[in-house]
């Protein structure tokens, strides 16, 4: 279950979770600082990766739309561009953590990475569409597809796909060709992906195809049956919502889940924080089970849609055994990471305090 307990295939540095479709994680441990370079960064895939050449790729804009129109490499590479941090999680990240099993990739720490993102504002597209005004949504295609394995499911190939209210799509979201300054690996997406900045890496649709302005709420295989969880707004009555926005998380990368410890030393407890709706305000540190907490030192300074590391120095006990660490993120607004799972959110969204067990010789 922990990664000291079992030894994981590697894949240059990776953790290769499934080979088909591709599925890498980062070792968290080997956090390296604010960029994830992009040879670290964990692969998520649905399907085969699809082989584009960027000469034979075109990205189409239409549905409730004035101006439908398609553009391929070249043209996107001629518009004015931008370039933003944003850190992106899968929304499965930490699964291995749930006590009890649920299915899926089983992520420990690593599901998330933290890169600067160059391409076009998908506003600039969809400007020159003209969306029309009954449009609510704009749903995001990938190139890739494949059948879907277990019922309920439709019949046949399916591509990878997912929507965004409008707001969203004309505030932030990029259409990326470029990730830390490199072109676009396959696996991550080339010739083009969405970021969608503060989101679950699932609206982050790679090789981009389609986008599709819609006047009604897009109920996909990816946006209902997969990547949606239960939320209880209205008094106890569960209602089915597309994952989106990111919860607010710390996570520690050393020492690693299984490490020893030297005792009566001072160990630098080391990790990231990310997500929610604010600004990093606090991460704290507990060895007591959540007893006491003692503030970690934040690094560098906040970046919007960007993870924030920071660092603590730990007074281990003078006695040897097994010792329990915890890390928990508040975020401006006074919002606090949960102690507890909450099971409405089925096999996603896993944001509460993780215990990360090391062992004081
Ligand atoms: N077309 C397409 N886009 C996709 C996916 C996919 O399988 N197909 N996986 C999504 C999921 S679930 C995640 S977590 C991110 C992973 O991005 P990465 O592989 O660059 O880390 O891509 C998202 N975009
Ligand atoms: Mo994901």
């Amino acid at each position: 279950m922990k990664s000291a307990d079992k030894q994981n295939d590697l894949l240059n540095g990776l953790i290769v979770r499934e080979q088909e479709p591709l599925n890498l994680e980062m070792p968290f441990s080997t956090l390296s600082g604010f960029t994830t370079p992009n040879e670290s960064f964990y692969v998520r895939c649905h399907f085969p990766i699809p082989e584009i050449a960027a000469a034979d790729w075109r990205l189409k804009v239409e549905g409730e739309v004035e101006a439908p129109f398609e553009l391929g490499y070249d043209d996107l590479l001629q518009m004015e561009a931008r370039t933003v941090p944003a850190t992106l999680e899968c929304a499965g990240n930490n699964r291995i953590f749930l006590e009890q099993k649920v299915k899926g990739v089983q992520w420990e720490l690593g599901a998330v990475g933290n890169a600067s993102w160059t391409g076009v504002p998908l506003s600039a597209l969809l400007a020159r569409a003209k969306v029309k005004p009954g449009a609510i949504e704009v749903i995001l295609e990938g190139a890739d597809e494949g059948e879907i394995a277990n019922p309920p499911r439709p019949a046949g190939k399916i591509r990878f796909a997912r929507s965004i209210p409008l707001s969203k799509a004309q505030d932030d979201v990029l259409l990326a060709y470029e990730m830390n300054g490199e072109k676009l690996s396959a696996t991550h997406g080339f010739p083009v992906r969405a970021i969608v900045p503060g989101w679950y890496a699932m609206a982050s649709i790679k090789w981009l195809g389609r986008i599709i302005a819609t006047s009604k709420p897009f109920a996909g295989y990816y946006q209902s049956i997969d990547y949606s969880y239960w939320e209880r707004t209205s008094g106890e009555l569960p209602t089915l919502r597309p994952l989106a926005e990111q919860q607010l998380k710390a996570e520690i990368a050393r020492p690693e889940n299984g490490a020893a410890v030297p005792a009566s030393a001072t160990v630098k407890v080391h990790g990231a924080a990310w997500g929610g709706a604010a600004e990093i305000a606090k991460v704290e540190i507990s060895a007591d089970d959540g007893r006491t907490w003692s503030a970690a030192q934040l690094l560098g300074e906040p970046v919007k849609d960007a993870w924030r590391l920071w660092e603590y120095d730990w007074r281990t006990p003078a006695t040897p055994g097994p010792q329990t660490l915890m890390a928990r993120a508040t975020d401006s607004r006074g919002h606090t990471q949960s102690p507890a799972r909450n099971a409405d959110h089925g096999t996603y969204m896993i944001s509460h305090v993780l215990p990360i067990r090391v062992e004081v010789r």
